[in-house]
């Protein structure tokens, strides 16, 4: 069992190294424990600091990427050199890096795919209770799109299988963290939640600028996967609803006809036949991200064929 542990790093020379000492050097049932650091194109030191620390593996963006595509190229050099399991953890040091053996563990014994760290956002001291209400709110909508159940879905405290991370086809530049769980619950992986504590804030999210910004990036980030998985789900409901908005018009202006009040009630009319022109183009879009949806199974099965052959050990 192989396992590396990837910390991707814009800039975290300040708490990179408390990371990499937390990082546990042995865990029962891993025979092989690597730590990657994803340098983000960083300015600073981090590098250099990683080396010290005796990291051996890393991959750089010469310039700065994004958290998602840093995610994935990190996993696709774990894959690439044999990972079982892809940890990830960040680098400013707000997860508890003992608890990597915990993370692991309903992977190692096939009782989940993907397993994530429940921060209990409830408890965090630093959290406000609008953040708070925000976090609980933002994974209710994940768990719905997903058809999951999940206390925590913005945690970056995960570990994947080889197996899901095969599966798994990120898309979004930005919040990845949700993607991957409508993904995967889509797919029906197994996932699982670990009660995590995390360490005291050590600086302010540099992803997101304030709350606001987090919940529109989240929520765009959550439409966009749901729209992926669940295209019928939105238009069949919008079509409905305006078909029923336009048949009322419709049926006031035939009753008024039938009544010998064939004159007037055109406003009825022109305004049902533009709720009516609304329902229909919602049917269209249906049927087309229908086929859509087709297209994508046949070519996310295409994938993970090949990164089933690209990545064999
Ligand atoms: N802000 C930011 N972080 C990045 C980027 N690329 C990689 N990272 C790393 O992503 C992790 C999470 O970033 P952070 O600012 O702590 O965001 P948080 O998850 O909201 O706390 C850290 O380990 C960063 O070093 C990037 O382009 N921007
Ligand atoms: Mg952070």
């Amino acid at each position: 069992m192989k396992v590396f542990v990837q910390i991707p790093c814009l800039n975290e020379e300040a708490t990179l190294p408390s990371v990499l000492e937390s990082i546990p050097k042995q865990i029962s049932g891993v025979d092989q424990l690597e730590i990657l650091v994803v340098n983000d194109g960083s300015s600073d030191k981090t590098v250099e600091v990683a080396k010290k620390h005796g990291v051996k593996h890393f991959v750089h963006h010469t310039r700065n990427m994004g958290l998602a595509r840093s995610f994935r190229d990190g996993v696709d050099y774990a894959l690439k050199h044999g990972a079982d399991i892809v940890v990830n953890t960040d680098g400013d040091n707000q997860y508890p890096q003992s608890r990597i053996a915990d993370l692991v563990k309903p992977i190692i014994n096939d009782q989940a795919d993907i397993v994530i760290g429940d921060r209990q956002t409830a408890k965090i001291a630093h959290f406000s209770p609008f953040k708070k209400l925000m976090q609980r709110v933002g994974s209710r909508v994940v768990n719905f799109a997903a058809g999951t159940d999940l206390p925590d879905a913005a945690s970056g405290f995960r570990a994947y299988s080889r197996n899901s991370l095969v599966k798994l086809n990120i898309v979004t530049q930005f919040s990845y963290c949700m993607e991957t769980i409508i993904q995967a619950g889509n797919k029906r992986l197994r996932i699982a939640s670990v009660k995590i504590e995390t360490n005291k804030k050590t600086r302010e999210s540099r992803l997101f600028k304030n709350i606001w910004h987090h919940m529109l990036q989240s929520g765009k980030a959550i439409l966009r996967s749901y729209i992926m998985y669940r295209p019928h789900v939105i238009f069949a409901t919008l079509g409905s609803v305006l078909f029923v908005v336009a048949a009322i018009p419709f049926i006031r202006f035939l009753i008024f006809f039938f009544q010998g009040e064939s004159a007037g009630h055109l406003q009825s009319l022109i305004f049902g036949s533009a709720m009516l022109v609304g329902s229909l183009l919602s049917f269209a879009l249906l049927i087309i991200s229908d086929l859509q949806r087709t297209n994508r199974v046949l070519l996310e099965d295409q994938l993970e064929r090949i990164k089933e052959i690209q990545y064999r050990k």
